[in-house]
């Protein structure tokens, strides 16, 4: 390891904020360095609680983010943001919008706000967030909120990467109860119906809690957890403290017996991450082979004119050096 990423190193772990940002702009940028800081730092991670909030645009996630940033804050727990929004990539709209709602935030030490917009660096999304979430974790952040847009397998995938999941939705849930019946409702641990203020905040609540119910029915019927539905005013802070309870109890469940299932759960986790790390490698060795001296071209020219098949192409590409053992 190089001096200076020795030191950067160093300076995270003592809880530098410069120096972490420092660290996530080279992880953006892709840079090996990068890498080696997160190599020392992963021994350093796994103390800080990791708290998803899922949910469509729009349905006040910034905003309860802001709240529940400042209810830790109130119990002097430090806190990590990483708002992830994929939606954007090129206006940033909504990554503007997340900052301004948690702009009274932005002068405070003890928390930490980083967005990411965009896919395709450091191996995909998923791994972004981890990088961001590990250098926040070995910073020494108590919680680290992620936000994040639940559509794409991507942002499914983040959603797994949490201790506690929070699925958002509001009243009159219409097309959004589909969308979570299509997937998330297993990762949901806590579920808010954010906007009380709205008509049909308690119909929404009691079509989720029926949902619920069918769900630990078909599973399994002693589930150690069974996910409350919480309602909430993110923009005045009703309900919050109901939900940063719902979080506590929930985090209580995953390390009863010392940690048994939290345990469970990261090494599902770490095995999500190790998987996602190794196809983006194996990806982008493959594709840098290939558009090496134009290959790809020659090879792309060779099928389409039926000189060679492509299966045979894959088997000679896939047998090369690097994937012999
Ligand atoms: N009426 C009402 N509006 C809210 C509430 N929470 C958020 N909003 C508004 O909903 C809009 C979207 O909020 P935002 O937090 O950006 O949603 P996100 O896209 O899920 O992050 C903003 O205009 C908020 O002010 C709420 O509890 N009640
Ligand atoms: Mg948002």
């Amino acid at each position: 390891m190089s001096p200076a990423a020795e030191e950067l190193a160093r300076l995270i772990l003592a809880g530098d904020i410069r120096a972490a940002a420092r660290l996530m702009r080279q992880v953006d940028d892709d840079l090996p360095e990068a890498v080696e800081v997160l190599k020392r730092l992963h021994a350093h991670t796994g103390r800080a609680w990791v708290l998803g909030f899922t949910g469509s645009p729009g349905v006040g996630k910034s905003t309860l983010t802001d709240q529940v940033i400042a209810a830790y804050r109130g119990q002097q727990k430090s806190v990590g943001v990483v708002a992830v929004d994929p939606t954007s990539p090129f206006t940033g709209g909504a990554i503007l919008g997340d900052r301004i709602r948690m702009q009274r935030h932005a002068t405070d030490e003890g928390v930490f706000i980083r967005s990411l917009a965009t896919r395709g660096q450091f191996g995909g999304l998923t791994a972004s967030t981890r990088g961001v979430a590990t250098v926040m974790d070995a910073m020494g952040k108590d919680v680290i909120l992620v936000e994040t847009v639940g559509v794409g397998q991507d942002e499914v995938d983040i959603v797994r990467m949490a201790d506690t999941t929070v699925i958002v939705v509001v009243p009159g849930l219409g097309d959004d109860i589909q969308a979570i019946k299509a997937g998330i409702l297993e990762a949901g641990d806590i579920f808010v119906v954010n906007k009380m203020d709205r008509e049909g905040a308690g119909r929404t609540a009691a079509e989720l809690q029926g949902m619920i119910a069918m769900r630990g029915h078909n599973v399994n019927s002693d589930q150690p957890w069974t996910p409350p539905v919480i309602m909430t005013c993110a923009s005045d802070g009703r309900g919050v403290d109901e939900l940063i309870q719902a979080v506590a109890g929930h985090r209580a469940v995953l390390l009863a017996e010392d940690g048994r299932l939290l345990h469970a759960r990261r090494r599902e986790r770490a095995r999500m991450e190790l998987l996602e790390l190794v196809k983006n490698r194996a990806m982008s060795l493959l594709i840098k082979r290939l558009e090496d001296g134009q290959r790809l071209d020659v090879l792309a020219a060779q099928i389409a004119s039926l000189e060679r098949d492509p299966y045979s192409v894959v088997e000679e590409i896939m047998g090369s050096a690097a994937f012999k053992n």
